[in-house]
């Protein structure tokens, strides 16, 4: 059995990264809640991001999206967000909320329009040199409601020839950017999705380059997918870039992460520990990708980051080489076993002890929550701003 404390020092330096439009004020086609305290500005947004890593030590950047959260100085707002702890990480493009791409985006059968989609992704790309962010994460709503209503071979030719153009464009950057593509099997398109699923996306970043990677959206699978087999797939091709990490009971609810079905997160942290999605040597980028309709959004995001680090804690307790033996031996109960026995194991208390040895809370949340900030903000802010994506 592996113990906590052989484990421990893995768990050092481990960041999820929290998005911007988490703070928004967000809900369903029926009803958006407004929640007191809700973040009025880009800043207010970044300050909350930057409160979630104080008392986790977990977050050290946000994830910004364009243009939700368009400010004219970009580079100022990077100072901004050092000057409180936090940074500016990965760039996400919009295709989805203007009147031009009803019929597509980067796949549009009108040049004109394809340009415009691909200079948005131009002005993410000067964002991304101003806040020194790595990575632009696309995701496309683009498909067709119809038989028929398009040419779905000739939308990939097109969806691949836009993809290059902003390539080349990330190249230019310097050489640590990357593009990620994120896929999704449906919504808001339903009888076809341009990018619906990882084979689709692997098969278009494969065509592009190096640093052209796959983001795995755990929310955007159908019922019933084997997740951390795609993870294991992506991570042997070496194409796993990131995670856009939430939880679903139905569909792309973006629930709290590991709130559903928290032996399913086990099972993905578990693969990435397994084939080097973890650790110092990995380009994985952990990221939440949520909302929170009904719940306080910073101990939303703060209840988020605790629990990909406690199942990431457990990952690490498998007992690999005792997993291996009981596979190889064919002892199918027993390698289960070994499984199970990590998954079942509380690491909160050690958490809580690794926590104070490093100056952080040991229980974040209470402390949050004593800390009058959630107070303060109810009441300094009034009529704070709805998430972007409604
Ligand atoms: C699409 C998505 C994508 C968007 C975000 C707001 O469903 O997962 O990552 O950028 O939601
Ligand atoms: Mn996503
Ligand atoms: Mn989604």
């Amino acid at each position: 059995m592996t113990t906590f404390e052989q484990i421990a020092a893995q768990l050092e330096g481990q960041a999820i990264e929290v998005p911007s439009w988490a703070y928004g004020n967000s809900g369903t086609r029926f009803k958006v809640f407004g929640t007191p305290g809700t973040p009025r500005t880009v800043e207010e947004k970044i300050a909350d991001a930057a409160t979630v890593h104080r008392f986790t030590g977990l977050a050290p950047t946000v994830a910004l999206h364009i243009p939700w959260d368009l400010v004219d100085d970009f580079a100022a707002l990077r100072r901004y967000a050092e000057d409180l702890g936090t940074g500016i990480g990965t760039i996400n493009s919009n295709t989805f909320q203007d009147d031009d791409y009803k019929f597509g985006a980067l796949t549009h059968t009108d040049a004109k329009i394809r340009q415009k989609a691909i200079d948005h992704h131009f002005e993410c790309l000067d964002v991304m040199a101003a806040t020194g962010s790595r990575d632009l994460k696309i995701w496309l709503a683009e498909g067709t409601n119809y038989p028929g209503q398009g040419d779905m071979r000739g939308r990939q030719d097109r969806l691949a020839e836009s993809l290059q153009t902003i390539y080349e464009r990330l190249l230019t950057l310097g050489d640590t950017q990357r593009l990620v593509l994120e896929y999704k099997f449906f919504e808001p398109a339903f009888y076809h999705t341009d990018v619906p699923d990882w084979g689709t996306s692997y098969a278009q970043v494969s065509a592009l380059g190096e640093r052209a990677m796959v983001c795995l959206d755990t929310g955007h699978h159908a019922p019933g997918t084997n997740i951390e087999f795609i993870v294991a797939q992506l991570l042997r091709l070496g194409r796993l870039g990131s995670f856009d990490f939430n939880s679903r009971f139905y569909a792309d609810d973006d629930l709290i992460v590991g709130a559903a079905d928290p032996f399913q997160l086990f099972r993905i942290l578990f693969e990435c520990v397994r084939g080097g999605g973890f650790g110092p040597d990995s380009d994985v980028a952990y990221m939440l990708d949520q909302c929170h309709n009904v719940e306080k959004k910073i101990p939303g995001q703060i209840r988020s980051v605790l629990n990909v680090q406690e199942m990431t804690a457990r990952a690490l307790l498998v007992d690999r080489d005792a997993l291996t033996a009981a596979q190889e031996d064919g002892d199918v109960l027993g390698a289960n076993a070994v499984f199970m026995d990590a998954f079942y194991t509380d690491v909160r208390p050690h958490l809580a002890a690794w926590r104070e040895e490093r100056g952080l809370p040991g229980d974040p949340m209470a402390a949050y929550l004593a800390s009058g900030y959630q107070e303060q903000i109810e009441a300094d802010r009034i009529g704070g701003a709805q998430a972007g994506w409604l």
